[in-house]
Formats: C-alpha cells, structure tokens, sequence
C-alpha cells in the first residue's frame, strides 16, 4: 500500500498490517471504526453463545436417555465458554463485560435471530446441532483468519467444539431416522421449521447487509453474508439425502453451469420482525437472561469481596 503524505504514521502501519494479511494486536493502534465493529460484532456473538444455551436448555431435563442427558449438557457447557472467551476478546479491545450484559439485556444489542425459535420436540436438539451448528461452522471457520488476534484465536477452538456438536446433532437424526415411522417424521418437522431460520442465521443479502463491505475491507469478515449461506446450502443437501430427510424449498436445484445449489429467498420480513424483538421467543430468552443475571448478582459481589480481600492480604 503506498503511504499517503496526509495519513499519520499510527494509520499507515494499521492499513500496512492489514494489506499484508497481518493480525492487529490489542496493544496496536486501531481505527476507531474497527475497535466499534469488533465490539459490536464479538459482543453480538457473546450474547448468541449464551442465549443460545437456552432452546437446547430445555431439553436437559428430558433427554431420553443419561447418554443423551450428558452429551447435551456437555455441548450446552461448551456454549457458555465460548461466550466468555468471546466476552473476554472484547475486553481486550477496552469493552467492560458487564456493560455489554446490560445492553443485552435492555435490548440495545443483538443476539442470533436463530435463538428466537422454540424448541418443540426432541428432534429439534438433533437438528440445532446439524443445522444450526453447522451454520455457525461455516461462518466462523473462515473468522479464524479475521484480521484481530484474539478474535480469531478465540474462534479455533470454539470451531473445534461446534465441529463435535455438528456431528453429535447428526448422529442424533441419523439414530432417529432408524427407529420409528413417527421418529422419521418428527425429525422431518423439525428440519422443516428450522431450515429457513438457519439460512438467516448468515445475515441479511449483500445488498442489504450495511457492514459487509467495511468489514471485508477490514478483513474482519472474510466472506459475504450471501457466499456462505450458499456454501452452507452446498454442504448441507449431500448430509440431508444421507439423512433421508428433505429441505422444504421448491427451488432447491443442482445448478451445473454454477456448480452450486439454487435456492429460494429466505422470508426477510421474518427477520426483520425477529431481529426487530418480534419473534417467537425474543420475550422469555431476554426475560430469562435478566432473571440469571439477577439471581447471579450475590455471587458476583461475594467474588469480587473475595479477590479484594485476597489482594489486601498479598499488599500486607
Ligand atoms: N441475527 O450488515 P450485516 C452460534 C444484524 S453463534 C441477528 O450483515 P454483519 C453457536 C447485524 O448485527 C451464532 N442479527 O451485519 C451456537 C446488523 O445489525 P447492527 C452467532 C443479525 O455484522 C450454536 C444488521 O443485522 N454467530 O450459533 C443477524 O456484517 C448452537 C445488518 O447485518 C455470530 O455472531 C442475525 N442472524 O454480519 C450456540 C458470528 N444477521 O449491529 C448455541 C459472528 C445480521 O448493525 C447453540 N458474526 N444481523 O444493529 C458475524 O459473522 C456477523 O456479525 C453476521 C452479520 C454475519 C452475523
């Protein structure tokens, strides 16, 4: 990148670093711009990681057997951790946690829209994990190679852990497919019903996507919204037809010219009323993380007595 006379030195290596595919370090300057971004964004996928443990949550207590019990309870424990190692990535970029939780829970941030679908029946646990998990594979391998460091280190092992909850989801639907007529069907209605969401999940198309373009510049985002949702539509239908199940779209078609799938458009006024507050569950998700964040408050105070206390004693 050639150096503009008019651009201070600070500017220039931050737009050095990023043409050479180089990462940016907390201790590094950074564009305004790019510091709010990667908060708005990591905060965002925070707050997914730890609202998403409540649908599956809700099967904890009636997983059909201990097997299914501690798996599911493994993979909703591993959901927590990724929020707080996405919780600590924006503190390394000045956030304070506490804060970001505050406006989670007043609305003024967002989480996932796909965390805002209910969880009717068992299968749903199977197909979160194959679809919904397999979505957030495909968008966030490629956030591995995002230009700020802690963010993508953060992603290698969250992309390890939904790796086990994307096979675990389909090693639950395949164990279903096997077993019962209505087995089968129950795992065909949850494919139906969260097919569409999980296509949403990679956010609105290129042409109505506001960041996309300053993100890929940044090299935060290294994809559109638009070309992953169709390499998640690419490696989903081979894993559909091994599953016998179908994807309810009439315009799913192998498209030869292209070498990818066509498909239909996901319905975006549904997105729009979801990540607007409107969707099926937005109410008791928020309702419930405040009443968590309250009941945990005594706990937080106790900790901080305590670290207090401790570093008195080490200071004495
Ligand atoms: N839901 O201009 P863009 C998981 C918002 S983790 C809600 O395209 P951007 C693990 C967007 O924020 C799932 N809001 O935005 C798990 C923006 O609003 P703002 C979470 C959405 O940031 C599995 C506006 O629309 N993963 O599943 C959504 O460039 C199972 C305009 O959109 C991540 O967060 C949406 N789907 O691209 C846990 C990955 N899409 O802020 C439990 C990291 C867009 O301007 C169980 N994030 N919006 O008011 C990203 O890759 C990006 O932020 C995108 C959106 C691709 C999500």
């Amino acid at each position: 990148m050639t150096a503009s006379p008019t651009v201070a030195e600070p500017e220039r290596s931050f737009e050095a670093a990023i043409a050479a595919d180089q990462r940016i370090e907390p201790r590094d300057w950074m564009p305004d711009g790019y510091r709010r971004t990667l908060i708005r964004q990591i905060a965002q996928h925070a707050h997914s990681e730890i609202i998403g443990m409540q649908p599956e949550g809700n099967w904890l207590t009636r997983s059909p057997s201990l097997r299914r019990k501690a798996i599911l309870m493994a993979k909703v424990q591993d959901e927590a951790g990724h929020g707080l190692y996405l919780y600590s990535a924006t503190e390394t970029l000045g956030a304070d946690r506490a804060e970001l939780t505050g406006m989670l829970i007043e609305g003024r941030q967002k989480y996932s829209s796909i965390f805002n679908y209910p969880t009717l029946t068992y299968a749903d646990v199977g197909v979160i994990g194959w679809l919904v998990d397999g979505a957030a594979i495909c968008n966030q391998v490629p956030l591995c190679r995002s230009s700020y460091g802690p963010y993508a280190r953060a992603m290698i092992r969250v992309c390890k852990e939904e790796s086990f909850h994307q096979r675990q989801g389909f090693e639950l639907l395949a164990t279903m497919m096997r077993g019962t007529a209505e087995q089968r069907k129950m795992v065909q209605e949850a494919v139906n019903r969260w097919w569409w969401p999980a296509l949403m999940m990679f956010g609105p198309p290129d042409d109505r996507s506001p960041n996309s373009a300053q993100s890929m510049a940044w090299r935060i985002k290294r994809h559109t919204n638009d070309e992953l949702r169709q390499r998640f539509v690419d490696m989903s239908v081979p894993q559909a037809e091994a599953l016998g199940v179908t994807f309810p779209d009439p315009d799913l078609t192998w498209n030869a010219e292209r070498g990818s799938y066509d498909f239909g458009d996901p319905d975006w006024s549904e997105f729009m009323q979801v990540i607007g507050g409107n969707g099926a569950c937005n109410v008791e998700r928020i309702a419930n993380r405040r009443a968590a964040h309250e009941n945990g408050a005594w706990v937080r105070e106790a900790a901080t007595a305590f670290a207090r206390r401790e570093s008195t004693k080490e200071n004495a």
